[in-house]
């Protein structure tokens, strides 16, 4: 992304605070895997969404006097002796290229600099970004810089970033769904490598190494979140990482995967039989999933209420496989539908947006349409989820380009 985007995105946050606010977001820091061995480093998403930093322990501080805002970025200082480890850390003049954040400090001067803040008696409110998930999660760098506070300055209240976030993250920019459709046509292509290599007595590992491949080969070194690649029986576990599996002759594959660009990530799935034939019954359940997925194409547009849309496709999935006779009554359908699916994509791959309980579809929402259908009866299980644009009239099915129909299936697969 362009820092013309971070900095619109700062902007939009900045108009939101009241005068005499101080907003602070952290990137992060990587966790301890074992030994003096650390997880690779994940930026915070919003930290990277405000500022296209993602460089550890940086910090963004703005603060808010009147209708103007400063804003500052502190860093890691340069360390020639760390650096020859473990990379070269960004200089002032990059991160302000990237950012559009022209004051660049390091980090060791944030506690001074925002000690100053408070004690110049403008500042009353402290912002910072609290998302943590579970009661048990540690303090992360928001948690322990409230409690600093908390302790050092009463006086100041503190209020949370998340809710205006996550308003924004909603509605993706023109250069975020360009983004979006770059990450479907590399996710197209690793898709499409899992088919034309598909065959009875392949491994899941195999699969999951040609999807690796064809992202690796577009400059894609890891995909957006961890693939589900699986065969047969293991395609009832919902999320399957396990990859040992053996696809046999007549099992379907199921996948789903996304590839991440530029920070965006999709989330598409498809299913497969691993010959290449759908059988009779296969058939019948797929003919099930993509009516209900085309529906949901078809209906979507601005103005819905969206805790509606997973019913709307439930209650239309439970019509057609009523339609085959799996089904009789509406209540009987939890045997086969296992999960609603309509979660938003963009930095996250559940991204992190507004509540949905009143949330209105509008233009520039993507979230995914997951039309899974699990029969053990049959032993057959998959899925079909596409990447849905809201656009000002209707939408947009971003994953299009990836197979989805059984004749586009069969084709691709007859190629083989
Ligand atoms: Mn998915």
């Amino acid at each position: 992304m362009k820092k013309e985007f971070h900095k619109e995105n700062r902007e939009t946050l900045y108009n939101s605070l009241e005068s005499g606010s101080i907003a602070v977001m952290f990137s992060g820091r990587a966790p301890r895997k074992t030994s003096d061995e650390y997880y690779p480093f994940f930026a915070n998403r919003s930290f990277v969404y405000m500022t296209g930093i993602e460089q550890e322990n940086s910090i963004l501080m703005a603060f808010k006097d009147g209708t103007t805002t400063e804003d500052t970025v502190f860093l890691l200082p340069p360390d020639l002796l760390k650096e020859r480890w473990t990379g070269r850390r960004l200089t002032d003049t990059e991160a302000s290229d990237i950012s559009g954040i022209e004051s660049v400090k390091y980090i060791e001067n944030f506690k001074v600099s925002l000690d100053q803040l408070i004690g110049s008696g403008l500042a009353e409110t402290l912002y910072l970004d609290f998302d943590r998930l579970t009661e048990e999660e540690p303090d992360n760098d928001s948690y322990q810089l409230a409690n600093y506070i908390k302790t050092r300055y009463p006086f100041i209240k503190i209020k949370n970033l998340q809710i205006q976030i996550r308003k924004q993250r909603t509605i993706k920019k023109a250069c975020e769904i360009e983004a979006m459709r770059k990450a479907e046509q590399i996710t197209q292509a690793g898709i499409l490598a899992m088919m034309t290599a598909s065959k009875p007595g392949m491994y899941e590992y195999e699969y999951k190494a040609e999807f690796d491949y064809a992202l690796a080969k577009r400059g894609v070194l890891s995909p957006g979140f961890p693939s589900i690649i699986s065969a047969g029986n293991n395609n009832f576990c919902i999320h399957y990482y396990s990859y040992k599996g053996q696809a046999k002759d007549g099992d379907m594959i199921l996948n789903d995967v996304g590839a991440c660009y530029d920070n965006i990530i999709n989330d598409v799935s498809r299913g497969w039989p691993c010959n290449g034939k759908f059988n009779d019954k296969q058939r019948l359940l797929y003919e099930c999933a993509y009516d209900t997925s085309n529906y949901m194409f078809n209906i979507l547009k601005p103005g819905l209420p969206m805790k509606e849309v997973d019913q709307i496709a439930r209650k239309h999935n439970f019509e057609q496989l009523k339609e085959i006779g799996l089904c009789r009554k509406y209540e009987e359908v939890g045997k086969y539908i296992w999960h609603g699916g309509a979660h938003h994509v963009g930095y996250d791959v559940h991204d992190r947006v507004s509540p949905m309980e009143d949330m209105i579809t509008a233009p520039g929402m993507v979230f995914c349409v997951d039309i899974g259908i699990y029969c053990e009866d049959w032993g057959i299980g998959f899925r079909l989820e596409d990447n849905c644009l809201i656009t000002e009239n209707g939408c947009e099915n971003l994953s299009a380009i990836t197979p989805r129909s059984i004749e586009e299936i069969e084709a691709v697969m007859g190629k083989r």
